[in-house]
């Protein structure tokens, strides 16, 4: 069957044949792979930087410019570089450029050349005037909490997506007070800001999450991504009463709240914080209403709160207000602190249990709200159900509010926004679609409640859900996630810690091991469970397809301290038994002369390092380079390392070369995880930026590499898989981005995947090749590749604009 598809005076007009428009899609059509999502569109993304040998240029080869592999990197245009309009030099082996003798306000420019015609420059550029790029910030005013303490901003994640469409991105800042919290710390927090800049450091508008949404790195997950197709970014994030937009005009707008909420007494001006004396009229209402409570009512809890708290009977049932009370005061005060010193429950402030929770789509260059929605799965109760009081530690608002969130092509075509909720105990992740008007539901994973028989003493880490299809998703959870194709079937899956959903939304795995001699249950099978990082890309390319290099939590409860799994069938490659908290973990090209990436982590305790291994897991040191975060930033493709942390000067470590940059006058976010607001290759060649706050967050810094390469490759963020870990970067402790391929100092250029070029399905389907036009140039019209099913695929790219190529679907 042919597809064609004709332009005409800039009008799309779609000829397909009849039995595409008139019947349903034959056999053969539905088990096409899905047209691939439109590249971003981006432009050239030249940048000038003032370093001591010069000017040095850096500009993005685009995805669909890279034709082949050569021996360095990839085949593409060559590119003429001018000076004030005069051609300085043509580039061949890279997409860089040193100007040795640059002269004072030049304006430069670069323009492709594809087969001898040299087609359109770039946007002319100046040099900055240092190595650095500093985006001035507009910092907010500190403020005071209800208790009195006062607090000041630094700027903390960062985002990026062209929100207006020009093919150059914005920036989206994430304020946060000095006094945000881990939700595991008592305490008021000053509101959360997001803020959209321009690179030359015009605000756009500033979202105020308001006093309703906690400021910390668990609460505050926000996506900026273009969801719809039309080639503008939006921004998605968790909002509440009281959440609002202060646009350009300086005007503010709350977000809309559902009628049913208004009809029930919710307004803008609400404040759900606990203060001490709000938490405990909460528990009296949570005791009060004990008889009542499902799980009491199914007879699966104890009947009277004397009972789960292993007291002899006092009261009658339903409790009164003062017996109620009486309780309180015991569980506070006698209860509590029985079970750990660490229970100080009278101090209780600042979170938020109560109260609408929602989810909200904003317009990204005018900040305007284009929807809002209900937050789901909402919190049900104060993290009762979610097991908060069943530990020895008791603290309520812990597990239920832990909040993830990422990007994925689910249905290999167009990005659906996931949000996620909970990981130790109860895990739900819901995936959305944004069409431009309206926001599905694709689908909600979720474990269902881990049951309990007694919600004031139990352990329900570890514990399957009640919901039979995804039970084993419990405790998986990372504190942050991960979306790769883990299966080559062209739609992308969540890999949700040591559990992976498939793109439908089931559960592919959950991954476990056997307890070892000297854990807490020998020979027992269990999961390798939560873990605080997360790395899924080709680490080992001699191994098929996608690995995923984990650490774990569970200390002498989990089979493992970290662990490198097949992406695939979550299958542990290797791993060790390490019996405490292995916290972090990293992997990258730090070892050239071994073939794929090297994995190391932190196990504390000195000899039992892991130290550096292989790919394969041969160990090759006993020392190990940082675990904060890593960054390309070499010429040769290696690995570099960002150390420094709270009060550290950022540095760039090559453990090979030392330090290759400090970042003198810059901050690190996130306490001792020490992450920059962002790493990701947001312009100039393949390589990433680091950005970084500087100290007083008047300017976020950007700094990108002025090494000289010989490495010829697209933007990172044309790859896939690299555009939505860079979304999802923000997310809790902050991962490196990775590609869904092979990408290191030993490459094997012919094994990169070419944008251009679709790649093969590596799922076996049996069906004839089916030729496709492909219109180059234009991002699909809204509801047109639906419209004509799987067949038809646009994309935008500068340089083959207004061209038809004709392409092959894979067999
Ligand atoms: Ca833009
Ligand atoms: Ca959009
Ligand atoms: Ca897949
Ligand atoms: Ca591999």
């Amino acid at each position: 069957m042919v597809t064609s598809v004709v332009m005409r005076r800039g009008v799309l007009l779609a000829v397909v044949t009849a039995a595409l428009l008139t019947g349903p899609l034959p056999a053969t059509a539905q088990a096409w792979q899905p047209s691939p999502a439109p590249l971003e569109h981006l432009d050239r993304g030249l940048v000038a930087s003032t370093t001591a040998g010069g000017v040095h240029l850096s500009w993005r080869l685009l995805g669909r410019e890279a034709t082949g592999a050569g021996t360095t990197g990839l085949r593409g245009p060559d590119f003429v570089v001018y000076r004030d309009g005069k051609r300085l030099a043509t580039v061949t082996d890279s997409t860089t450029y040193l100007d040795p003798s640059p002269t004072a306000g030049a304006r430069y420019q670069v323009a492709p050349v594809v087969h001898g015609v040299t087609l359109g420059r770039s946007k002319a550029v100046t040099a900055w005037t240092n190595h650095y790029h500093d985006l001035p910030l507009r910092k907010p005013a500190d403020g005071v909490t209800p208790a009195g303490e006062s607090y000041t901003y630094s700027a903390n994640d960062v985002s990026v997506g062209d929100v207006d469409g020009d093919g150059q991105y914005e920036y989206v800042v994430k304020w946060d007070p000095s006094n945000s919290k881990d939700v595991s710390q008592v305490g008021y927090t000053g509101p959360v800001y997001l803020d959209t800049y321009r690179f030359d450091g015009t605000l756009l508008h500033r979202v105020d999450l308001g006093v309703n949404i906690r400021a910390g790195a668990h609460y505050t997950q926000f996506l900026v991504h273009d969801f719809d197709g039309d080639g503008r970014a939006e921004l998605m994030t968790k909002t509440a009463p009281g959440t609002k937009v202060v646009g350009r005009d300086g005007r503010s707008r709350y977000v809309t709240m559902p009628r049913e909420d208004v009809r029930a007494g919710y307004s803008h001006s609400d404040d759900h914080r606990l203060s001490p004396d709000g938490y405990r009229d909460h528990l009296i209402g949570m005791f009060r209403s004990w008889h009542a409570h499902p799980e009491v009512v199914a007879g699966r809890w104890p009947a009277t709160i004397e009972q789960a708290l292993g007291i002899e009977p006092r009261y009658a049932y339903p409790l009164s207000q003062q017996d109620a009370a009486a309780l309180a005061d015991h569980f506070m005060d006698v209860y509590a602190p029985s079970r750990s010193a660490n229970n100080k429950l009278r101090q209780f402030a600042g979170f938020v249990v109560s109260g609408p929770e929602y989810l909200t789509v904003f317009d990204g260059a005018t900040g305007r709200e284009l929807q809002t929605v209900r937050y789901e799965p909402g919190r049900g109760d104060d993290g009762l159900m979610w097991g908060d009081y069943a530990m020895s530690r008791i603290e309520p608002g812990n597990r239920v509010d832990r909040f993830l969130a990422g990007v994925a092509h689910l249905d290999g075509k167009r990005p659906s926004a996931i949000f996620a909720r909970g990981y130790y105990t109860r895990s739900a992740v819901a995936a959305y679609d944004w069409n431009g008007r309206r926001l599905t539901k694709r689908w909600l994973a979720d474990s269902g409640w881990v049951p309990m028989t007694n919600p004031f003493r139990d352990s329900p880490h570890g514990r399957d859900g009640t919901n039979p299809s995804h039970a084993k998703m419990t405790t998986q959870g990372a504190h942050s996630l991960s979306v790769a194709d883990v299966d080559g079937d062209g739609r992308q899956e969540i890999v949700y810690g040591g559990a992976t959903l498939d793109h439908d939304g089931s559960l592919l795995y959950s991954s476990t091991g056997v307890l070892p001699p000297g854990s807490a249950d020998p020979g027992a099978a269990v999961r390798v469970g939560h873990g605080d990082a997360l790395h899924v890309t080709d680490i080992d390319p001699n191994r098929p397809g996608l690995e995923t290099y984990m650490v774990h939590e569970g200390a002498r409860s989990a089979p493992y301290g970290y662990t490198l799994r097949d992406a695939r069938t979550g299958e542990v490659v290797y791993g060790a038994y390490s019996g405490m908290d292995t916290g972090r973990g990293m992997v990258g090209d730090v070892r050239p002369d071994v073939p794929g990436l090297e994995t190391w982590a932190s196990m504390p305790g000195g000899s039992d390092s892991a130290g550096i291994r292989s790919a394969d897991g041969r160990q090759l040191d006993t020392r190990s380079p940082g675990t904060n975060t890593s960054i390309r930033w070499a010429g040769d493709m290696t690995t570099q390392i960002v150390n420094g942390a709270q009060d550290v000067t950022p540095t760039i470590d090559d453990w090979r070369r030392g330090t290759l940059l400090t970042a003198t006058g810059t901050r690190t976010n996130n306490g001792t995880k020490g992450t920059p607001s962002l790493v990701a290759d947001v312009f100039g060649d393949w390589r990433e930026e680091l950005v970084v706050r500087t100290q007083d967050s008047s300017a976020l810094r950007f700094y990108t590499s002025t090494e000289p390469t010989n490495r010829k490759m697209y933007t990172l963020m044309h790859d896939r898989q690299y555009r939505v870990e860079v979304a999802r970067q923000q997310t809790a402790y902050n991962q490196p981005s990775y590609p869904g391929f092979y990408l290191a100092s030993d490459v094997d250029w012919s094994r990169v995947p070419l944008p251009s070029r679709p790649r093969k399905n590596t799922a076996t389907r049996g069906d004839a090749p089916v030729k496709v036009l492909v219109i180059a140039a234009v991002p699909c019209p809204r509801g047109w590749q639906a419209k004509f099913g799987v067949s038809v695929g646009c994309s935008a790219d500068e340089v083959t604009r207004s061209r038809h190529r004709e392409s092959s679907t894979p067999s």
